[in-house]
Formats: structure tokens, C-alpha cells, sequence
């Protein structure tokens, strides 16, 4: 089992690598998605003061450029040089702009054209040699939750209190906004066949583009795990749900980025049992490794040693099946200092990489 740690699109930097390193990480999961949209100039919108992204009513921020030179072969050969500068291997790209995909999502009459897009993206992440793409195959996206001091010590923390069902303003996918005139008429209510529908088709034509290029697609779970959010249906909010979407397309390229923490806020299902079933076929891309308090709709998130989940359990499952991949903490409450993500995220990795030195 391998450490990593997660960056966001504005912490792709020498500074950042430097504290993963620090961290005892020896991998990185980055996202390119500028979520809050941190990269934009100042005078294009204000900036999320910390590096939490709730999701509110409002979204996080604007969809980027469906044809953002970041997802090129070269950009992407050049954040690897970068990164392996520093003593850092890139194990997966986390997350795809729903400015690629939106149509691959509700159906919409683009939908050809962004698989085609999707496609070229595949295989330059596998010219690149980077090994895992993780997606999120969701309309709503991560939504619905808020902050509040419910982590210990009153650290601030992300929080869902009941599912909101207002329906997605036109344009919003995912979270974000995309461009209006291209979703007009498409966020609508659906059924959950439906989406299951859209997914196969996905899975049916990326799978064997990820299984040439050397790729593993990886599923994140819908987070927060509802079986509908704002109106829109979700794919996997129960654990054995998962299993599910790998019958779709059996491959080692279709592939789960199993994160325990909306796993554990799911309300069925044992995350022992399942962690040992996915993890026993060798489903597992890698694992966001975080804790929670509660059952959605109505949990929060905690400190990764203050859970309802037993961290050393899981992980002892994990070395039982040969993991062999990596561990990133995905996200931790804010610590009440001048660096509230850093700090928070070291204490992270510190127990983390304690954890695992005493499994062996
Ligand atoms: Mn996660």
C-alpha cells in the first residue's frame, strides 16, 4: 500500500509537492478541476478563502474550458517532470470538468462529441503514464452539504443535515455552471434506469479506450449518498451498489475509487464486508481514507481517528487482500491555526503513515 495525497488544480506547485513529500507521501492524486475557481484572475469572481469545497445551493464555481490545454499530453508529460522533481510518482487524475461531459451526463445532443473528447483525454492521461482517471458520474454532483464547528475541538467541518430537493437551476451540472445554452431544457427529473442507462453507455465506449491506453476509470460513490439529490437520481448510495456498475463492463479498466467515508455515510451495507469484497477482486484504484459521524442524510465529517469507522480494521483488510494501491485522505476538518487545510492534512497523513508502518 502506497501514501498519497491529494492536490487541487491551484496547488499543482513546487510548495505543495514539497509538503506532500513532507507528509511521508510518496504519491499524488490531482485534480484539474478548478472547483472554486482559484485559478481564475481576481476580477472574475471571489475566491473561496479555504481549500474546503462544500457545495451549497449556489454550486462551487464556473465550469472551465472543455478544451483546457491541461488535459494535453504535453501539459500533462510537464506536471509529471514536475512532480517526479520532487521524489512524487502522480497515481491518479481525480475528477473531469462537467464543461467535457455535461451532454454525457443528461443525454444532451453533444454527447457524441464530448465521448470523442473524453476518449483523446484517456489516451493522453496513458501517454502521459499516469495509471488511474477517477470520475464521478453524477448530475447534481457533490452538493447539498454546509460547514459548521462539529469536528473535535470545534473544527470547522463539512455537515449534512437532510438531502435538498430544490431543483438544478438550467445550466448547472455537476455543481458547477456550464454554459447555459448548452444544458437548456436537460436538467430534468429522471429515473434511475435512466441514469444507469447513460452510465452504460459511457462505460460501454471509454472502458476498452482506458484498457489500451493502460488507464483504470475510477467510480467515485455519489457524495453525499441519497438515492436522489436535488431532484436528480444517484447511482451508488448503498455500498453493494458498486457492484453494479463493475457488472456493466467487466474489466480491470473499469475500476472503483472507493472512498470510505461516503461509503460509511451510506445506510445499508457492512463497510467491512464490502471493503473485503472489492478489495479481494481487485477492484480498488485507490482509496480516499476519511471518517464521518452518522448516516446521510444527516452526518458529518470528523478527524480520520474520531469516526464511526475503524481505521485500522479497514486497513488490515486491505493488507489481507494484497492491496496494492494508494491511500489519500481526501478531505479532513479545518484545524483552528493559520493554515487550516495544511494542518489538518498533516495530522491526516501523520496517523495514516503511523497506521500503516505498524501493519508492516
Ligand atoms: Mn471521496
Amino acid at each position: 500500500m502506497k501514501l498519497g495525497f491529494g492536490l487541487y488544480r491551484h496547488q499543482l506547485n513546487q510548495d505543495s509537492y514539497r509538503f506532500a513529500r513532507q507528509c511521508g507521501a510518496t504519491h499524488l492524486v490531482v485534480h484539474l478541476v478548478d472547483y472554486t475557481n482559484a485559478c481564475r484572475p481576481r476580477e472574475e469572481g471571489p475566491r473561496e478563502a479555504n481549500q474546503q469545497p462544500v457545495g451549497r445551493q449556489d454550486g462551487w464555481g464556473r465550469a472551465g474550458d472543455p478544451n483546457d490545454p491541461c488535459w494535453s499530453v504535453e501539459w500533462l508529460e510537464g506536471l509529471k517532470a514536475d512532480v517526479e522533481a520532487e521524489g512524487l510518482s502522480i497515481w491518479a487524475i481525480e475528477n473531469l470538468d462537467p464543461s467535457m461531459w455535461h451532454d454525457v451526463l443528461l443525454d444532451g445532443p453533444r454527447k457524441d462529441e464530448q465521448m470523442a473528447r473524453l476518449a483523446q483525454v484517456v489516451r493522453n492521461v496513458g501517454r502521459a503514464g499516469i495509471p488511474v482517471l477517477g470520475y464521478n458520474f453524477s448530475i447534481a454532483g457533490v452538493c447539498g452539504r454546509d460547514e459548521k464547528p462539529l469536528a473535535r475541538g470545534g473544527a470547522m467541518t463539512v455537515v449534512m443535515d437532510g438531502a435538498d430537493q430544490t431543483p438544478l437551476p438550467g445550466g448547472m451540472v455537476w455543481n458547477m455552471r456550464c454554459d447555459a445554452a448548452a444544458t437548456e431544457g436537460h436538467v430534468g427529473p429522471i429515473s434511475h434506469d435512466e441514469l444507469w442507462r447513460r452510465l452504460e453507455w459511457f462505460l460501454t465506449r471509454l472502458v476498452p479506450v482506458a484498457e489500451d491506453s493502460g488507464v483504470r476509470l475510477a467510480a467515485h460513490p455519489d457524495d453525499p449518498p441519497t438515492p436522489t439529490l436535488r431532484g436528480t437520481p444517484r447511482l451508488v448510495y448503498q455500498p453493494r451498489m458498486y457492484q453494479r456498475l463493475l457488472d456493466l463492463v467487466p474489466s480491470r479498466a473499469n475500476a472503483l475509487e472507493y472512498c470510505l467515508g461516503t461509503l460509511s455515510e451510506m445506510s445499508e451495507d457492512d463497510i467491512y464486508e464490502m471493503t473485503d469484497h472489492y478489495s479481494k477482486h481487485g477492484h480498488i484504484a485507490y482509496v480516499h481514507f476519511r471518517n464521518v459521524r452518522g448516516k446521510a442524510p444527516h452526518y458529518h465529517e470528523v478527524f480520520v481517528d474520531e469516526g464511526d469507522i475503524d481505521m485500522p480494521r479497514i486497513l488490515g483488510i486491505l493488507k489481507k487482500n494484497g492491496f496494492d494501491g494508494v491511500l489519500v485522505p481526501d478531505h479532513t476538518p479545518l484545524m483552528t491555526c493559520d493554515a487550516p487545510w495544511h494542518a489538518g492534512m498533516a495530522y491526516a497523513m501523520g496517523y495514516m503513515r503511523a497506521l500503516l508502518s505498524m501493519i508492516g
